[in-house]
């Protein structure tokens, strides 16, 4: 397989914002998050992100969107392109227009490409695997979304495909790729016959959460609070950071969800 990223420079993360108290959730019962607590454990996300060795590009907090900390979902990086995404989630859709100016800073605009209505798409969905790309048809992710996205990946020379899913939001919601032929599975991923040819790490029920890590120049952030999936990272032989992300995981958004990486 031709190989992607083989390092990351660059970050770009958004400050939640107050508003995020009313993100959009699928566990009410989690109860809404500290808006403080959330901040600091932001801080130490992106503290983490610095010790892997990237620079991280800060954008300000946007209180017309709930949920723009998740900035994994407006847009997908590629080694060759940046995607602007069209993303399913209603409340969400404005969130690709305030992306674009931090994309804009690295790449030049026939570099940029869109996801057009009707097609829809959100980077959550999206799995990077060199320079495969596998990605997810969910709630927020259409077919024609995916068939625009495969398009613009192989009008670059790269390439995707599309897996199901019935359970989980997003692909990576339940799927992560650590390199190196390594990739965390959880709950409907486990079997998927894609995934077969990668050295499956199955985590646990009770830990799922914990199957978005993400991988940041041969270190691995792993959320705290989660043994098993932190021993099963370490004994693939990664240098492991561990960072809190309880307010996060209250709106159903994980490590990955919180950055672009490229
Ligand atoms: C949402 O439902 O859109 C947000 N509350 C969570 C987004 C998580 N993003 C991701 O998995 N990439």
């Amino acid at each position: 397989m031709k190989e992607g990223f083989s390092v990351f420079n660059n970050v770009i993360v958004r400050r939640p914002c107050r508003a995020m108290v009313e993100g959009i959730t699928s566990n009410p019962q989690l109860g809404k998050p500290d808006y403080e607590k959330a901040l600091l454990q932001h801080d130490s996300y992106i503290a983490a992100l610095k010790e892997c060795g990237v620079a991280v590009t800060v954008l300000p907090a946007d209180e017309r969107y709930p949920d723009s900390c998740f900035v994994e979902d407006p847009a997908v990086i590629t080694r060759k392109c940046a995607i602007i995404t069209n993303p399913g989630a209603a409340s969400r859709n404005g969130e690709k227009d305030e992306i674009l100016p931090a994309i804009r800073k690295f790449f030049t605009e026939d570099q940029i490409e869109y996801i057009k209505s009707p097609g829809t798409l959100e980077g959550g969905d999206v799995m990077m695997v060199g320079d495969h790309f596998y990605v997810g048809r969910s709630a927020r992710t259409n077919e024609e979304g995916i068939r625009q996205f495969i398009a613009i990946l192989e009008k670059h020379g790269l390439s995707g495909s599309e897996v199901t899913l019935e359970e989980v939001l997003h692909l990576k919601t339940g799927v992560n790729y650590l390199e190196n032929g390594n990739m965390l599975v959880s709950g409907e991923f486990v079997h998927k016959p894609e995934f077969t040819q990668y050295n499956r790490v199955e985590i646990p029920e009770e830990e799922a959460y914990a199957a978005n890590c993400i991988w940041v120049n041969d270190t691995v952030i792993v959320p705290e609070g989660y043994p098993a999936v932190e021993k099963a990272v370490r004994s693939l032989g990664y240098k492991v950071i561990l960072v809190d992300t309880s307010e996060f995981r209250k709106l159903d958004g994980g490590l990955s969800c919180l950055s672009l990486r490229f």
